[in-house]
């Protein structure tokens, strides 16, 4: 039983930081996935007042109504399109994420993810490795940042980032979003078509969800051109997959870095066969260090909102009423 106490269901993979930052007055319910979950018994689900997710499980309208007095879901990451943020507002159910503490970590990983495909890093360590060096140097690189106009798909907190480390390089910075971005200089495209026939590499990071799928679609591809490259850090729901893999296989444009997929962590075959893309299986994040902050402020929202005060990062959607 857990009288006097709050209950809190911690839904994803275990994780010290998050198993180890609640108090006494906490009982924690550990369900690892989906198939997990089913075993919760009635009497526990209505009994929990906070969800700590990770963006490994859903948090859709199925999954929240079983919980009739939950108060808060805690989401582990910055992007939140895998919680129905539009039931939580109907249940007044706040939602918080983990902005910030990430910001310079993806940043780092979009600019190494560009930097990589553009110089051919793991086409040139494979061709070390497997002692083609001893016989001919590597080829030049056809790609090369110095000759390129980045067109950025977003321009939040993770958006300036890039294009601060993309100023440190010396290259030219513009960006689509649906509102000109406040205190920001370079030049807005209201339309990302005319951006992608202006530049000719695409940063795509935005949040997932209905409002962005499938925006980078086979008429931006081919305005961007042949010399065009697309690195994705944002969601794989941005870009239209099939149309990406014809336009790397035609020459469309000429390459592609992807940390996200459409359908993760199922890859198509048909971009593992490709040699002008990189894939990372979406790390941006994922140092020791960053993850933690992230799991930490996950705790620290629950800590908050339990303890009476105001949640320390909830979502535009869902901010908190009389606190
Ligand atoms: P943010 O500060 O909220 O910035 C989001 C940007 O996207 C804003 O410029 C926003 O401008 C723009 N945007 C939103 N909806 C749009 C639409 N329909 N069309 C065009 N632009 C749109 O968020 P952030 O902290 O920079 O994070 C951005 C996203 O990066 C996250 O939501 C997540 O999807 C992704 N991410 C990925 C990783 C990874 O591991 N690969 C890690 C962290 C974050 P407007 O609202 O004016 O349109
Ligand atoms: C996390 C992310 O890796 O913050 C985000 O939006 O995509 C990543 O930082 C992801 O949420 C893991 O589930």
């Amino acid at each position: 039983m857990s009288a006097g106490k709050v209950d809190v269901l911690i839904y994803g993979p275990s994780k010290p930081v998050v198993d180890g930052g609640f108090t006494d007055d906490f009982v924690l319910h550990k369900f690892n996935n989906h198939h997990d979950l089913s075993r919760l018994g009635a009497d526990v689900a209505n009994r929990i007042r906070g969800v700590a997710v990770t963006g490994l499980v859903q948090a859709d309208r199925v999954m929240l109504s079983r919980f009739p007095k939950v108060e808060i879901v805690s989401s582990f990451g910055v992007g939140y399109d895998h919680i129905d943020t539009n039931y939580a507002i109907d249940r007044n159910i706040v939602v918080t994420n983990t902005p910030d503490v990430l910001t310079e970590e993806v940043a780092d990983v979009a600019l190494g993810l560009l930097i990589a495909t553009l110089r051919e890093f793991i086409k040139a360590d494979r061709y070390l490795r497997s002692g083609h060096w001893m016989a001919q140097n590597f080829p030049l690189s056809a790609g090369s940042l110095r000759d390129r106009t980045v067109g950025m798909v977003g321009m939040g907190r993770i958006g300036q980032a890039i294009a601060r480390r993309l100023d440190a390089s010396l290259v030219p910075v513009v960006y689509h979003s649906r509102n000109p971005a406040k205190d920001v200089g370079y030049k807005h495209h209201p339309k990302l078509i005319d951006m992608a026939k202006d530049v000719d590499t695409l940063i795509a990071i935005t949040p997932g969800g209905p409002s962005t799928a499938k925006m980078i679609n086979a008429e931006v591809l081919k305005a961007l051109g042949p010399r065009g490259v697309l690195i994705n850090v944002a969601r794989g729901s941005v870009v239209d997959e099939e149309a990406l893999i014809a336009a790397l296989k035609d020459g469309t444009i000429m390459a592609a870095g992807l940390d996200v997929f459409a359908n993760e962590p199922n890859v198509p075959a048909a971009l593992g066969a490709l040699q002008n893309v990189v894939l990372l299986p979406h790390i941006a994040s994922a140092s020791v260090t960053t993850r933690n902050a992230m799991d930490k402020l996950v705790v620290d929202n629950l800590l908050a909102w339990f303890g009476g005060k105001p949640p320390i990062t909830p979502v535009p959607e869902t901010p908190p009423k009389g606190r």
